[in-house]
């Protein structure tokens, strides 16, 4: 009888590992081959993959699924390494094998993990470098708010898989030192340390000082360094002078070894060293060049069982872990450590070469371990353990109509807090899931009356040491708190609002998320908050406050480019209301799509000039529905007036442009004022206008938003904004009518409102001369 000893079985155990893992190091090589070598190429623009990003992380990966992930885990994936990710989903079984073929390909695998895209489920959407890490923090941080709010979770442990290069991101530090993701638990990072970023050999030893940076705030660090064979070097006499020769050198050496070849290594791990060169000699006499080379390049981050079991102690561990890998860029291809390897791809000759190395056929690349094989059990077990996703549809969050108490003066900020009030007293159930966030703002942008009411989010009870209690603005921290702060990031709240926006997708319980942020500040954050839009979260954002109508507050605070962001970004519908009804109809309608599960994300814009409420039109079902349409009709022109000018007006602009009417008409022109609500929306309807009239659904109208009457068709049209100008620039042109845009297109200054809307000319009296410009403009072309 054989006795199977412990010995015996780990070193089976450890040849399935290997086996496994360079299938999968075959498999991600092979897709970007076929994608570059194999398919047609129709315009010869080379298709591109990362063999080598891919190559330094198939252990990682494969240690992660086949091993350590259960199915309510999440997990991001370094962009650089989505072709091992489709290895391993195509080994477990959950992706067919004519997607191997499809990899960059219109319909096919993304070139980066797509959660709305990829075949799979993807968890987190990546490509931007540096978002992940914190992305899958804040996701942990959702999953905790949903715990201490009795929602129970369908989600476990949040992964990061990361790039080295991506801690050169100060969003990854901003996360790290975030006061609310202290202690978080269920958090891991994974960074691949290959030392390479795309351009270069990352300068020094710089993990060292990331190590200290995370240890600094809490996070526990594990490291997979030397592989077995380089640390049986290390444990020979002399091996501890090797040891500090190879930790002492910096990036560039290291790499230097990597590439010199077998013949130099020896001579230069002992021309560099001083003190230990006679213990470093004895260390390594025993070994010849080959072997040598060998050991030196043998790191953990490519050793699968050493991998589990960091990771096993980081599940293990309380607090947020990081776990470093070292690795080869490329490792086991040709382009192994080259400095220029990011982009490259193996030529077919190349690969033909590698499948013959590694006994493949590169004519037959999509090959799977048999089910009996100890490989095929493997995976299948790691199968099974994933298994599927738990998703129970959440049912919609019903929200009862409101009705807000609105005093005769008030802004569209000062609206937004008393209608999330409002929005707990009329549906305190629904409300019950709204939470809202700020970096350090919530006080300026009109969320404390909210937070006096539902009060400040802390994982425990908070002693009250400042006697907030006794104030008439309270801040109170507990675990049921609905109000999550932020330290003063714009990019961590954007990063937050993303996953708080996906909670019923990633955790199966759904909220709806209202940020705020000072207007100008979204140009901080911009590329998260698209990030978020691209992984399709929904989440409502309140910008405020806005523009140059902030006043006194001056240039540094005046958000110019909002407008523009919120028209041309996908995924969001940017309003920019005028009077508070108008806040408490969208903002309602907003919380139910929310809370419905459908739709997008909505960003308003909002200011905190007062604005006087009586001029707000008699309210009708025809007059809330145009509000949220995106535009309405304020007032019709005078039937006897000898020119007809239409004056569309966004947002705070509204009394001026009342206040110009009286000026055009003295001079017989007369005004048609619309107020837009939404820039976007109306741009969204045009486009919708001519994609009809291509599809010859739609007859050919003078006026595709269907806006003006008779009389207005043709005639001028002025817009005003406080904003760029340009984001409202396309209003003319499509209603083929000659136009002005007012806005502003210069840093402002402190000072009053009506200074600044003096200096740039949005004032009724700036409003009443363009508007003469324009009509004498129209006239000479009439006449
Ligand atoms: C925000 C952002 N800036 C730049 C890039 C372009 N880029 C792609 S990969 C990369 C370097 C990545 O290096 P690393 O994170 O170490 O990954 P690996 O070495 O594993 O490929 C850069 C700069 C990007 N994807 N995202
Ligand atoms: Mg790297």
């Amino acid at each position: 009888m054989v006795r199977v000893t412990k010995q015996h079985t780990d070193q089976a155990h450890a040849s399935v590992r290997a086996s496994v893992r360079d299938q999968v190091l075959w498999l991600a090589t092979a897709i970007v081959n076929h994608a570059n070598n194999v398919r047609p190429n129709t315009d010869g623009t080379k298709v591109g993959g990362h063999q080598s990003s891919s190559a330094s992380s198939v252990a990682i990966l494969t240690a992660l699924f086949l091993e350590v992930l259960k199915s309510e885990d999440r997990i991001a994936i370094k962009p650089h390494a989505s072709p091992v990710f489709h290895a391993i989903q195509y080994l477990l079984g959950n992706l067919d094998e004519p997607y191997l073929e499809k990899f960059r390909a219109f319909g096919g695998l993304q070139a980066y993990p797509s959660r709305t895209k990829d075949p799979e489920t993807v968890d987190f959407s990546t490509g931007s470098v540096g978002l992940a890490g914190p992305a899958a923090a804040f996701g942990a941080l959702t999953r905790d708010y949903l715990d201490t709010h009795g929602l129970q979770s369908t989600s476990g442990r949040f992964y990061a898989h990361l790039g080295d290069a991506e801690l050169d991101e100060g969003s990854m530090w901003e996360a790290v030192i975030e006061p609310a993701l202290a202690g978080l638990d269920r958090c891991t990072w994974i960074v691949d340390v290959n030392r390479q970023s795309l351009d270069r050999v990352v300068p020094g030893i710089r993990v060292r000082q990331f190590m200290d940076m995370l240890n600094a705030n809490g996070w526990t660090v594990l490291t997979a360094k030397y592989g077995d064979r380089l640390t049986e070097l290390m444990e020979r006499p002399g091996g501890e002078a090797l040891r500090t020769r190879i930790d002492d050198m910096s990036n560039e050496e290291y790499q230097g070894l990597l590439v010199a070849g077998e013949g130099e290594v020896r001579t230069r791990l002992l021309d560099g060293s001083e003190l230990g060169r006679s213990d470093i000699d004895m260390c390594i006499g025993g070994s010849g060049d080959g072997e040598l080379y060998e050991r030196i390049t043998n790191l953990g981050g490519h050793d699968v069982g050493y991998l589990v079991r960091l990771l096993n102690e980081a599940s293990s561990t309380s607090g947020p872990t990081a776990i470093f890998a070292y690795t080869v860029k490329g490792w086991g291809l040709q382009s192994a450590a080259d400095p220029r390897n990011h982009a490259a791809v193996l030529t077919s000759d190349q690969f033909a070469k590698f499948a013959e190395l590694t006994d493949r056929d590169a004519a037959n690349p999509w090959v799977k371990f048999a089910a009996g094989t100890p490989e095929g059990k493997y995976i299948a077990s790691a199968a099974g353990r994933l298994g599927m996703r738990c998703s129970k549809p959440e049912p919609p969050l019903r929200f009862n109509e409101t009705r807000l108490s609105i005093p005769n003066v008030t802004s569209t900020q000062d609206a937004f807090g008393r209608m999330l009030v409002e929005l707990d007293r009329t549906s305190p159930e629904s409300t019950s899931r709204i939470v809202t966030v700020s970096a350090d703002v919530a006080t300026s942008t009109g969320v404390a009356s909210w937070i006096n009411r539902v009060a400040v989010w802390s994982k425990q009870e908070e002693l009250d040491y400042l006697g907030f209690g006794e104030r008439i603005l309270k801040w109170i921290e507990k675990p049921d708190g609905r109000h999550i702060e932020l330290g003063l990031s714009e990019m961590n709240m954007f990063l937050l609002l993303a996953q708080l926006g996906l909670s019923d997708r990633m955790s199966g319980r759904r909220l709806v998320p209202i940020g705020t942020v000072y207007d100008p500040f979204i140009a901080r954050a911009t590329d998260a908050l698209i990030n978020g839009l691209y992984q399709e979260s929904r989440f409502i954002l309140l910008a405020t406050p806005s523009g140059i109508s902030l006043s006194t507050e001056g240039g540094a605070h005046q958000g110019l480019i909002t407008p523009s962001l919120g028209i041309n970004t996908p995924g969001i519908t940017y309003f920019e209301p005028a009077f508070a009804r108008e806040v408490e109809w969208i903002l309602l309608d907003a919380v139910r799509s929310i809370g419905s599960g459908e739709g997008e994300s909505y960003l308003l814009r909002l200011s905190t000039k007062p604005v006087d409420q009586t001029l707000f039109p008699a309210e009708s079902g025809q007059l809330r529905q145009d509000v949220l349409k995106g535009c309405y009709r304020f007032r019709s022109a005078p039937a006897d007036s000898e020119a007809v000018m239409s004056v569309f007006a966004v947002g705070a602009m509204v009394d001026e442009a009342i206040g110009s009417i009286e000026l055009l008409e003295r001079e017989g022109i007369g005004v048609s004022l619309f107020i837009v609500t939404s820039p976007d929306l109306l741009f969204r309807q045009l486009n919708a206008a001519h994609a009809n009239e291509q599809a010859g659904t739609d007859d050919t109208r003078w006026d595709p938003l269907d806006l003006l009457n008779d009389r207005e068709i043709g005639q001028p049209v002025l817009s005003v904004i406080d904003g760029h100008p340009h984001s409202m620039a396309f209003l003319g042109a499509a209603l083929d009518c000659p136009s002005t845009v007012l806005g502003v297109t210069n840093y402002g200054q402190s000072g009053s409102r009506a200074d600044l809307y003096r200096h740039f000319a949005v004032d009724a009296q700036g409003i009443f001369e363009a508007g003469l410009g324009l009509v004498d403009r129209w006239r000479k072309r009439v006449l």
